[in-house]
């Protein structure tokens, strides 16, 4: 008779995990778990997401009489319930929000933990049945007690304790680490539970796709035009020409990458000379995970975990993926270093 084969859940891994940190509180494990409960709910809502307009569109009533949210704005209220009722964060910053939440109640007060987040991105695939996600990062605070402070939330990328995201796909995902290594977990919904599918993620040293906004290609840095036209070339040694493929999202686009091999890049555009993605909540999280992942992750001429905020909101251009695919993009930004 075949054994049952043994399922990790999100819950068992994060306090095995636990054990790695011999003076480890539990407070870490606590707040990822809070994410972990706020994604499923999260989910939940993103599969019921076509029935909105039979159910009533947004800003009107559905037919319980009830208020039908935005899913971006109820993904938002979502994280940041759950967030300050677990105690474990003094300050929250999310994209949706122009100020920080610092977390006034009476048992976060000495918390150690800052969360920044993108509580639902890809907001172009948000009403049209096309994966979007959530990213989240995780700092140690600096002030002392009380609530958190900006300072808090404006610390480098190479502080942050954890960063993870969420992919609301064909299935539903969340990928995180501590920085020891990166771990994704499937929903599955029959138990409702996160189980450990990809354990230990590695991202190839190089890939064949390239993701970006070609659409944008006339406004790009003369380097970036350039990658893309040698992607474009036939080439038998280097499996040229390289797939494009541009889901929109972020994560999505993030992920399929991490797991196949490739490059996404959102380069600064004449229109945008800081490029369009945010630092805090975007981009670094995800510079954090593929570094794990042995990856790369650049804003032209250096690492996007080096970049020190000055604005919660800030954005950053970003090369994101294979570690020899970024390389070779930096190469053709020094080489052609027209804009
Ligand atoms: P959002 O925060 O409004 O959703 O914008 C971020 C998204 C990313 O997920 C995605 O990579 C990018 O914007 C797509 O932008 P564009 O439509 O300019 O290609
Ligand atoms: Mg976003």
């Amino acid at each position: 008779m075949n054994r049952p084969r043994k399922v990790t859940t999100l819950g068992q891994f994060i306090i095995e995990r636990q054990r790695d940190f011999p003076f480890a509180k539990g407070e870490l494990s606590r707040l990822l778990r809070d994410i972990g409960i706020a994604a499923k709910i999260v989910n939940r809502e993103v599969n019921k997401a076509g029935l909105v307009d039979i159910l009533g569109s947004t800003g009107r009533e559905n037919i319980q009489g009830e208020d039908v949210k935005k899913l971006d704005i109820f993904a938002n209220e979502q994280f940041i319930a759950a967030l300050t009722s677990g105690g474990e964060c003094c300050v929250i910053a999310s994209e949706e929000n122009e100020e920080i939440i610092p977390i006034e109640t009476e048992i976060s007060k000495n918390a150690k933990y800052v969360v920044m987040i993108d509580p639902l991105d890809g907001s172009s695939n948000i009403d049209v049945n096309v994966s979007i996600g959530t990213i989240f990062s995780i700092y140690r605070r600096k002030s002392l007690g009380g609530p958190g402070t900006l300072e808090d939330c404006l610390q480098a990328g190479t502080e942050q304790v954890a960063a993870g995201y969420v992919v609301y796909g064909s299935s539903t995902m969340l990928v995180y680490t501590t920085g020891r290594g990166v771990n994704g977990f499937t929903l599955d919904p029959s138990i409702g539970e996160f189980c450990l599918s990809h354990p230990e993620m590695r991202v190839p040293e190089t890939g064949v796709i390239y993701s970006i906004n070609e659409g944008n290609y006339i406004k790009f840095p003369e380097g970036i035009k350039k990658y893309i036209k040698y992607c474009q070339e036939d080439d038998k040694a280097t499996s040229r020409p390289y797939s494009s493929r541009y889901i929109g999202s972020m994560v999505a686009d993030f992920h399929r990458n991490l797991i196949k091999g490739g490059v996404f890049i959102y380069p600064q555009t004449q229109k945008s000379p800081n490029g369009k993605l945010r630092l805090c909540y975007e981009c670094n999280p995800l510079a954090f995970i593929v570094e794990q992942a042995g990856g790369k992750a650049s804003h032209g001429t250096g690492r996007i975990l080096e970049i020190t905020p000055t604005d919660l909101h800030q954005r950053t251009p970003i090369i994101i993926g294979s570690v020899k695919m970024v390389e070779q993009v930096e190469d053709f930004l020094r080489q052609y270093p027209g804009n």
